[in-house]
């Protein structure tokens, strides 16, 4: 007997009892595989109740009053923050989870060395087991959402089965959920199924926590099949199925066999004095700067930045040879600590309301606060745990990984026609990370292949935003060595033949930038922030054709006296100690570089086995003509 039909013969079939709002929809013929999979869970899971997702209003009211009676939210003070709420998590449930993260392909090379791999069969086996009976005493909500505009030409639908109301409601802001969507899997559109459970169930009588979540945690995809299967945690990246798990690593899974690429990349458009638009999309790690950047307000006079997208991006290539680009999200998930007036104010100001907050500390007047929000702290503060808390005490009040959820609506700044279905076309391609020492400011490839390179190869001081030791340097390409639903090496290939698909002179100017260089005694070199448009400002007249650059061994960089420094004071020694390229540590990069394909078994395309030569090459001559 398979696993499933023992779960179901010893546990009966599900109680079924649908709530004020959630009727299910009519059981039409299109929506017989929705139904059925439904049901399918449902008896797997056991709840005590189906709540169908519609989407509105009402039922996100009733939803939020529900959590505040049952202790999941505290509905902060509305004449600070009206329509806002505070979450707070199990210590620890506070990030992803990478290491419980797994790829279930057929084949275990399809999931490639930097992702973890499991048996498809034996996971499904695994899944059926801990699923058994996982949503006993909660309410199963089925949430039909759309990864796009509903019906764009690049948009994806999809549904996710969840126990967790948090998760509900996070997927209302972050995505767009409602009948729409339901209609068009009854016309027979394809679907994606994600099913989350917390992984709590609850006994006839027994008390709920504020945050149910397990030890035990299982984030599993499975691309053959397009499905998910998220256990045990309620934390954003692995419960918002939507986000990292559906729109990362199964759309770029899909975008693999459909030539285009699912990104962890912001999206901006950048608008100079002159009017001049351009399309700018840059992929940097978690909680590297891509929130801040694509809310980034210039201190250029005359220059604009419209928000698109702060961490999505799916990019394809148009029939007009460039390649065009969607926020798939409807959102933002951000981090909280050091979002402030002086370094994001456009991110406090579309927080001002609608917003809700996980793990930040909450004020007496019922308001929250979090590090760098505000230069000095409140005198008194409940930490992110709940606990009182003053300034004087040596932990921070909210979590390193707290975050906000909002809509992108509510951005000031966000582009008037951020939800064209179309997408729009790039003009410039970013990859960065956190490098305090080696990489320079900004690095413009000189094709490419050549940006494909250095996608490949970069690197970042680990974050809070996962598990792990934060500040240690580890290889992230693309910034999608945690999201790359397939083998990374075929990623890298994947990436060059959709660069074949662009006309050569449409296609996106690949630079790489690096806002995090310290100097020795420890200080960031470059002010970040506002003044990043600086380097804006410089990728826009290389774009025009209207600056030069320099050569060095790792691609082109700007003559300093170029770059527009009015009204910003940079010491000239930290100048060039930001664009330095010393040939020597260059050689240790390019040492960690052929380490790491190394371990693709000899996957990695030849293209960029020749970049890693010429690299070489160039740092050897720099060497000789500097000696
Ligand atoms: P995820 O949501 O995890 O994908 O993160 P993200 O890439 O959107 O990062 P985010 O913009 O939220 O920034 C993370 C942290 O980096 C915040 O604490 C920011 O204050 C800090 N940061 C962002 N931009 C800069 C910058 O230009 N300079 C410096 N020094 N810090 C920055
Ligand atoms: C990230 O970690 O890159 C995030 C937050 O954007 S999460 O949605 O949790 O992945
Ligand atoms: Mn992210």
């Amino acid at each position: 007997m398979a696993l499933a039909e023992t779960f179901r013969s010893r546990t009966g079939p599900a109680h079924r009892r649908v709530t004020e709002f959630g009727q299910a929809p009519a059981p039409e013929p299109g929506l017989s595989d929705l139904h059925a999979w439904v049901d399918a869970i449902a008896t797997l899971t056991q709840p005590d109740r189906i709540h169908w997702v519609d989407g509105s209003a009402a039922e996100n009211d009733a939803l939020l009053r529900q959590m505040v009676d049952d202790g999941t939210l505290i509905k902060l003070n509305p004449e600070w923050r009206p329509g806002s709420y505070l979450a707070r998590s199990h210590p620890g449930d506070v990030a992803r989870t990478e290491g419980r993260t797994f790829i279930a392909s057929e084949r275990q090379e399809d999931a490639g060395p930097t992702n973890n791999w499991a048996d498809p069969a034996e996971m499904r086996d695994t899944m059926t087991e801990i699923f058994a009976g996982s949503m006993r005493g909660r309410t199963m909500y089925v949430v039909p959402f759309s990864m796009g505009a509903v019906g764009g030409p690049l948009s994806h639908i999809g549904v996710q089965i969840t126990d967790s109301p948090y998760a509900v409601a996070s997927i209302g802001i972050m995505t767009r959920v409602g009948a729409d969507v339901t209609r068009k899997i009854a016309e027979g559109e394809p679907w994606v199924k994600t099913v989350h459970s917390v992984g709590a169930p609850l006994e006839p009588g027994q008390e709920d926590v504020a945050w149910p979540c397990n030890d035990e945690k299982y984030i599993v995809h499975f691309p053959d099949t397009l499905e998910v299967w998220s256990y045990g945690s309620g934390y954003g990246g692995n419960a918002i199925l939507a986000k990292k798990c559906f729109a990362l690593r199964i759309a770029s899974v899909i975008g693999r066999d459909e030539g285009w690429l699912a990104e962890h990349m912001l999206l901006i458009r950048v608008i100079d004095p002159e009017g001049n638009r351009y399309h700018i999309a840059a992929a940097f790690p978690s909680a590297c700067g891509k929130t801040n950047l694509a809310m980034l307000r210039p201190t250029i006079p005359g220059w604009r930045v419209e928000t698109l997208g702060d961490d999505i991006a799916w990019l394809r290539p148009g029939e007009d040879g460039r390649l065009w680009a969607i926020n798939p999200e409807a959102g933002f998930f951000g981090v909280a600590p050091g979002t402030g007036e002086s370094t994001n104010v456009t991110a406090v100001e579309t927080l001002w309301g609608n917003t809700i907050f996980t793990n930040v500390a909450l004020r007496p007047d019922g308001d929250v606060w979090w590090e760098g929000l505000t230069d000095d702290a409140p005198a008194h503060l409940t930490d992110w745990q709940g606990n009182p808390w003053t300034p004087d005490m040596d932990r921070p009040a909210a979590h390193p990984n707290s975050r906000f959820t909002v809509s992108a609506g509510q951005c000031p700044q966000i582009a008037p026609d951020w939800d064209a279905p179309e997408g729009v076309p790039l003009d410039a391609i970013l990859f960065g990370g956190r490098r305090a020492t080696n990489v320079p400011l900004v690095v413009e490839a000189t094709d490419w292949t050549h940006g494909v390179f250095m996608g490949s190869n970069i690197s970042s001081e680990r974050t809070a935003a996962a598990e792990g030791t934060v500040g240690e340097l580890r290889r992230d390409p693309f910034a999608m060595l945690p999201f790359c639903g397939y083998n990374m090496a075929d990623y890298f290939g994947h990436w060059l033949s959709v660069g074949q698909k662009l006309r050569f002179d449409r296609a996106p100017r690949i630079f790489q930038v690096n806002w995090f260089r310290r100097g020795d005694d420890g200080r960031f070199l470059w002010p970040g922030f506002g003044d990043n448009v600086r380097v804006i400002e410089w990728i826009a007249r290389r774009l025009r054709g209207t600056v030069g650059a320099v050569d060095t061994p790792i691609g082109r960089v700007p003559e300093i006296s170029e770059l527009n420094l009015d009204g910003v004071d940079v010491a000239q020694d930290d100048l060039e100690e930001i664009f330095a390229v010393d040939p020597e540590t260059w050689k240790v990069e390019a040492d960690l570089t052929e380490q790491f394909y190394a371990t693709f078994d000899g996957r990695v395309p030849a293209p960029l086995q020749a970049e890693l030569a010429a690299l070489r090459y160039r740092l050897a001559e720099a060497a000789r003509s500097s000696s």
